[in-house]
């Protein structure tokens, strides 16, 4: 295929709760989406899920477009014969920014799969329809607040419960949390870098709660103190800000930093990167998981195709629509028993509805490539 026009839109959603992490709080998700549309007439979505800060990584979202429209997308408009499998290699030369890579190979993908008639799913050779699906619960104020909320997305069906932890907010918070809903819900938790290495034991006492995994303790670049920790505990450690890349999957996994890899295409640099650490880790026996960046419904229905794979084998942070936005751009992903539809469209199967996108947009810039 030939790239012919490029657009670039900004959306903003207000969030239906304050999100709040380790990194801070957010209350609306802006996001980057990238429409192509290919010489043939044929159009593709991506979305680029950096932050407007550069505090869940180095990524963010005006230098994410500047990259895209600077240093991306004209590499891939010069390529001939352009092709989704292609946009790895063409766009090697530039470092970093997976998450503005993620989104342009995305839409190509998008394009390329709608033209052949395909679904993402069954491109990657993905069998499953349906998914359960867990939940990503921020810090509140107060453990009540917690409770509560935690008992919402449980009266919903979640199947898994991830709670946000950060020094000052673990072990009160998840012994409520098993007291009030007792020792069979699934329970993980997630610290974003929060801690250092001197609060290993202070981590340990985490083990007392039953959990599926602690995910990303320390500093994405501290490997050595997540095989410490892995070697002192009996709750696995999963890693999320550390991987960034397959080869980063296999060095941690050789180094036995962690057990369990959460994947988020961003993060790694698009959906084939993201594959290629699921297929690492498979091979290995480590189970995968797909993480969440508060997706608009594009980047969730492409994340349900990537999570529909076989070495998914524990509910990802896929939550349905209403977890995050009054109204979606797209029409809303809705929990049936605690599981999200893969969707079975061609390309990622689902377009913005024209009406809410326009609703939701803040800017518009339209590259002629
Ligand atoms: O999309 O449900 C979602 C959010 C899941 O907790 C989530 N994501 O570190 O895994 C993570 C966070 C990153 C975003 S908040 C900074
Ligand atoms: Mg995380």
């Amino acid at each position: 295929m030939k790239l012919q026009q490029v657009e670039l839109r900004e959306v903003a959603l207000p969030l239906v709760a304050p999100f709040r992490t380790a990194l801070g709080t957010q209350e609306h998700r802006n996001s980057l989406l990238v429409k192509v549309t290919t010489a043939d007439g044929a159009v593709g979505w991506g979305e680029c899920v950096a932050d407007d800060d550069p505090t869940y990584s180095a990524e963010y979202l005006a230098g994410a477009r500047q990259v895209m429209r600077e240093f991306l997308l004209p590499r891939l408009s010069r390529a001939p014969g352009l092709t989704a499998a292609l946009v790895p290699e063409l766009l090697r030369p530039v470092r970093g920014n997976p998450m503005a890579r993620t989104a342009v190979e995305m839409a190509v993908l998008d394009a390329e799969l709608r033209t052949a008639g395909i679904s993402l799913a069954q491109y990657f050779g993905a069998t499953r329809t349906e998914l359960a699906v867990g939940v990503s619960v921020g810090i509140t104020d107060t453990v009540d607040e917690l409770i509560s909320a935690v008992d919402g997305y449980l009266r919903a069906g979640y199947a898994r419960i991830k709670l946000k932890i950060e020094p000052g907010w673990d072990i009160e918070p998840l012994r409520a949390v098993r007291e009030t809903f007792g020792p069979d819900i699934a329970l993980q938790v997630d610290a974003n870098t929060a801690y250092g290495p001197a609060d290993q034991p202070h981590l340990r006492r985490l083990d007392a709660y039953g959990l599926t995994l602690i995910e990303q303790p320390f500093a994405p670049d501290d490997l050595l103190s997540h095989t410490r920790l892995a070697a002192r505990m009996d709750t696995p450690i999963c890693l999320d800000e550390s991987i960034t890349s397959a080869r980063d999957a296999a060095t941690a996994i050789r180094q036995e930093a962690c057990s369990i890899v959460n994947i988020k295409p961003g993060r790694v640099g698009g959906y084939l990167e993201a594959r290629r650490i699921h297929d690492l880790c498979l091979a290995n026996g480590v189970p995968v998981w797909c993480g969440g960046m508060l997706e608009t419904g594009l980047g969730r229905a492409a994340n349900l195709a990537l999570a529909a794979l076989p070495g998914f084998t524990l509910p990802g942070d896929i939550s349905a629509s209403a977890r995050y936005y009054t109204r979606d751009i797209t029409d809303p992903f809705v929990l049936h028993d605690g599981r999200l539809t893969v969707p079975t469209g061609p390309g990622i199967g689902i377009v913005p509805d024209p009406d809410a996108l326009q609703a939701a947009t803040t800017s518009t810039e339209l590259l002629t490539v």
